[in-house]
């Protein structure tokens, strides 16, 4: 259960960490704080709040993209895309400290993601998504088992992933979900986080 934060769906900062709190308190155990329009002061003054609150729930912290704010924060992981740095930089910058994610969207992508040394790979949009504009149309479950037969890395599934869906992609091969608004727009977050684990389970 990979959370990852979108500060634009609340009124304000203080909101999004009172909704990641929530999604620790039910068994969350990773959080990516991927705000990708921020300068780089804000995103670090968040990141360092991100750090406390998931070290006070033995939760992962990853950032996306930034290698110099996941090292200052001391996180856990960095997250990249396609335009980030490679994963052998990420890993050399921070002397071999920081776990690496990649965002993929297609096999090659993935097969490429591996081979660069990543320690897992995001695999989608596998559904619709709310902001399907953003992220392009969804690539289905059929390409998500090809994708998780065709790696050894742990493949996350993200892309319009909700708790009754978990149990598909879960049988398609993918080792978690990547969640953004089935968990940060639910009414109870804590308890739609331990549904997510139940599914998960
Ligand atoms: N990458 C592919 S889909 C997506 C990202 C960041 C968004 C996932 O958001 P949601 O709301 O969980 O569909």
């Amino acid at each position: 259960m990979y959370l990852i934060t979108d500060r634009t769906l609340f009124a304000d900062v203080l909101c999004l960490y009172s909704a990641v709190e929530e999604a620790l308190k039910g068994g969350a155990k990773a959080v990516q704080l991927r705000e990708k329009d921020l300068p780089v002061r804000q995103l670090l003054t968040m990141a360092y709040t991100m750090r406390r609150l998931t070290s006070d729930y033995h939760a992962a912290l990853y950032i996306n993209d930034r290698v110099d704010v996941a090292i200052a924060v001391e996180a856990d992981g960095v997250h990249l895309g396609l335009n980030s740095v490679p994963v052998s930089a990420a890993k050399k910058a921070s002397g071999d400290r920081l776990l690496v994610g990649v965002s993929t969207h297609s096999f090659s992508e993935a097969v490429k993601a591996e081979k660069d040394g990543t320690d897992f790979i995001t695999f989608g949009p596998v559904y619709p998504t709310p902001s399907k504009l953003r992220y392009g149309p969804p690539v289905g479950t059929d390409a998500l088992r090809e994708v998780c037969s065709g790696v050894t890395v742990p493949v996350f599934a993200i892309g319009g992933i909700t708790p009754e869906r978990t149990a598909e992609v879960k049988s398609a091969g993918a080792r978690g979900v990547a969640v953004i608004s089935a968990l940060l727009g639910a009414h109870d977050r804590e308890k739609t986080t331990e549904r997510f684990l139940r599914y998960l389970q």
